[in-house]
């Protein structure tokens, strides 16, 4: 059956979609802020992975202290010092973002290039502090792109993080669009349990730590965007498989 509404708008997941940020960025930035803080907590590589079933970056580090040190959360400062930690993570985070570190995944400004010029729509959609996507963008995007996304949902902006669906809703409130005209690019299970959530027709492209997850109800499931045109999107869209 053929969608019938025409796709208008873009909206991006940025952790895992637009680039790579979850091993070698947000996971050495939690470690630098546990050292600063004088804390034992170490995520390696395989822990991280275990841990990003929980988005968000000061829920995830009470996911760990309830599995891993539950006398941390008896303290009766355990909010606060998560809080805190979370603010020094973010610090060590914009670090890495502005030296430069963290690349845009393969295809990803090009698709957004073809997207501006042929007048869609773009947003996005992220479970990651605002500043976060905003230096993302400056950084490995380019200066003045943060004015290209028409609406930028990040973080705490909504009550309940993906796998809800409020920050996709929160978007399309914004975008004044219904989800059919619009296209969701996400590249976990709870991205995309989120988009779906809101009705958004979904395609994934798979990262280091989400290869293997459950894409069920997904348009499509790519390794990256580097073989992936406007023209192949649009018609993915316009195929309602949902
Ligand atoms: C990924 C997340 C974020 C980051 C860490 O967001 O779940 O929590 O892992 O960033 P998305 P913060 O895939 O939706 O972009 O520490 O700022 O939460
Ligand atoms: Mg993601």
């Amino acid at each position: 059956m053929l969608r019938a509404m025409k796709l208008q708008a873009l909206i991006f997941d940025v952790d895992g979609t637009l680039a790579d940020t979850e091993r070698d960025g947000h996971r050495v930035a939690f470690n630098a802020a546990f050292v600063e803080a004088g804390l034992a907590w170490r995520w390696d590589v395989a822990r991280y992975g275990e841990l990003l079933a929980v988005t968000g970056g000061k829920e995830r580090m009470r996911f760990y202290a309830e599995r891993y040190d539950p006398v941390f959360l008896d303290r009766r400062d355990a909010d606060d010092t998560i809080k805190a930690l979370h603010t020094i993570k973010t610090r060590h985070y914009l670090a890495l973002l502005e030296g430069g570190g963290i690349p845009l995944r393969p295809g990803v400004a090009r698709l957004i290039e073809e997207a501006r010029a042929a007048g869609l729509r773009l947003a996005i959609a992220t479970t990651t502090t605002p500043e976060n996507v905003t230096t993302l963008l400056t950084a490995s995007l380019a200066p003045d792109s943060v004015g290209w996304f028409e609406v930028i949902g990040a973080g705490d902006i909504v009550p309940k993080k993906k796998p809800a669906p409020d920050i996709y809703q929160w978007v399309l409130a914004r975008l004044g669009l219904p989800a059919d005209a619009c296209l969701a690019l996400e590249d976990s299970a709870n991205g995309l349990r989120a988009a779906r959530g809101a009705g958004l027709p979904t395609l994934i492209t798979t990262g280091v730590y989400t290869a293997g997850e459950n894409f069920a109800g997904a348009l499509t499931v790519l390794p990256d965007l580097s073989q992936t045109r406007l023209a192949d999107i649009r018609l993915m869209h316009g195929i309602n498989k949902s």
